[in-house]
């Protein structure tokens, strides 16, 4: 009998276009059925045949509390009796930005908005807009979303699919990204020696989480950061996955480098549609209605999504709540490491607060060209094996995982149990 999932994975496909809203959720490189949730609950979810698993993807990020967490969902609920969406101010969005503002010492003025997509196209427009240049700088196997311009040799599903480089987009518009190595420093170093005064912007994600997880070198940061205040050109953090899942003070104090504009999603939502970008408040200015910028959104500080973000970044500032979550999310990549090691497999793993990623190689990748050598097929085939045990992986070799508060050991125990099953019978 076919199960309620591919019935409804075959009816979806008449309907959206791959059967998905999303293509990273199309498991088209691992292969097979992607799975249809109903329910999530703490660490765990449900998908509609009623089998449970162990949530490793969180959303892509977002639910860094678990799934359903009792104090995001009475704000939710709180705040929905009030009304769904006013297209006018509210106390709470006055609330989360001094907060954002509070927590971020880089970020004098932030603004909201409804995705991550919007809040990097926005980011470059304001940093077009300010400096009165074209050019960007990207990396290669970063992700900053959809917007035309930084779909350009990028990361997540892009990568995953292999249109690094979307068509559709005209050669016009991808002409003036420019993109270079990521931890590259002579390759920065050169075309600020030759473009330096063209460019408005260099967008990067501190730790990478769009080509599996590579960590950038500090080093790298620091002279991406020296090159364009010597340039002039406004330095662009995409912590949309950093930010507040490897830390309080997000992956720019982690690395203590203050970024010209921030860009934040994800966590900040706490699972609701909302991302933001923000930084100096002279950069901040040149945004409609104070500047010539123009920027808008119905939605944005939409009061639902604000109060799950709000009620997600109370639970975040808790003592001790970011340790808790690193030495958790270690000791999922640390006991995976070794029960590879047991079985002789060819495989390593790290971490970075509650972000981890893990690659099917013998040593942590440093580079694009280091995860391209990661091997794919091996990692496709864990994926389903622990599928089947119940662990849910992100479905793409390509992406990088996540941890929540809601984890417990108990949990970490039975995933590397389920690995040790794994990889015994791996040949
Ligand atoms: N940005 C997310 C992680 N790469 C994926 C979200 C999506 O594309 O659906």
């Amino acid at each position: 009998m076919t199960s309620l999932n591919q019935q409804l994975y075959e009816s979806s496909q008449k309907y959206i276009p791959g059967g998905v809203n999303s293509p990273v959720r199309a498991f088209k490189s691992v292969g097979g059925t992607p799975i249809f949730f109903k329910r999530g609950q703490g660490a765990y979810f449900w998908d509609v045949d009623g089998k449970s698993y162990i949530d490793y993807v969180g959303s892509w990020g977002p639910l860094i509390l678990g799934h359903a967490h009792p104090k995001v969902v009475k704000a939710v609920q709180e705040a929905a009796q009030n009304g769904l969406s006013f297209g006018a101010p509210t106390e709470a969005e006055l609330e989360i930005a001094e907060l954002l503002c509070k927590l971020l010492p880089s970020i004098e003025q932030v603004r909201l908005v409804s995705s991550c997509t919007e809040a990097g196209m926005s980011a470059v427009r304001l940093a077009r807009g300010y400096t009165g240049r074209s050019r960007i700088i990207k990396f290669e196997g970063c992700y900053h979303g959809h917007d035309d311009a930084l779909l350009v040799k990028a990361g997540s599903g892009a990568l995953t699919f292999g249109h690094p480089s979307s068509a559709g987009v005209p050669s016009e518009t991808a002409a003036h990204t420019m993109v270079l190595n990521y931890n590259e420093i002579a390759g920065l170093e050169k075309i600020f020696s030759e473009f330096g005064k063209e460019i408005a912007a260099v967008i990067v994600e501190p730790v990478a989480g769009n080509m599996n997880l590579v960590k950038a070198e500090p080093d790298f940061l620091a002279t991406l950061r020296s090159l364009c205040t010597q340039y002039g050109s406004v330095l662009i953090f995409d912590e949309v996955m950093t930010g507040f899942r490897v830390g309080l003070e997000c992956a720019q104090g982690l690395y203590q480098i203050k970024p010209d504009l921030t860009i934040l999603g994800k966590v900040i939502g706490g699972g609701m549609p909302m991302a933001a970008f923000g930084g100096r408040r002279e950069i901040m200015q040149c945004l409609a209605p104070l500047g010539a910028v123009y920027q808008a959104g119905t939605l944005s500080g939409n009061p639902v999504a604000v109060a799950a973000g709000l009620a997600t970044l109370e639970e975040v500032q808790a003592p001790e709540f970011y340790e808790t979550l690193a030495a958790k999310t270690q000791q999922l990549t640390q006991g995976l490491a070794s029960v590879a090691q047991k079985y002789n497999v060819d495989f390593c793993a790290q971490s970075v607060g509650g972000m981890f990623g893990l690659y099917f190689c013998k040593e942590l990748p440093k580079s694009f060209a280091d995860v391209m050598m990661c091997d794919k097929e091996a990692f496709n085939r864990f994926f389903h094996a622990m599928l089947g045990e119940g662990v849910y992986f992100a479905p793409s070799a390509f992406e990088a995982g996540f941890v929540s508060t809601a984890h417990t050991d108990e949990d970490i125990d039975k995933t590397l149990l389920a690995a040790e099953r794994v990889f015994t019978s791996w040949v």
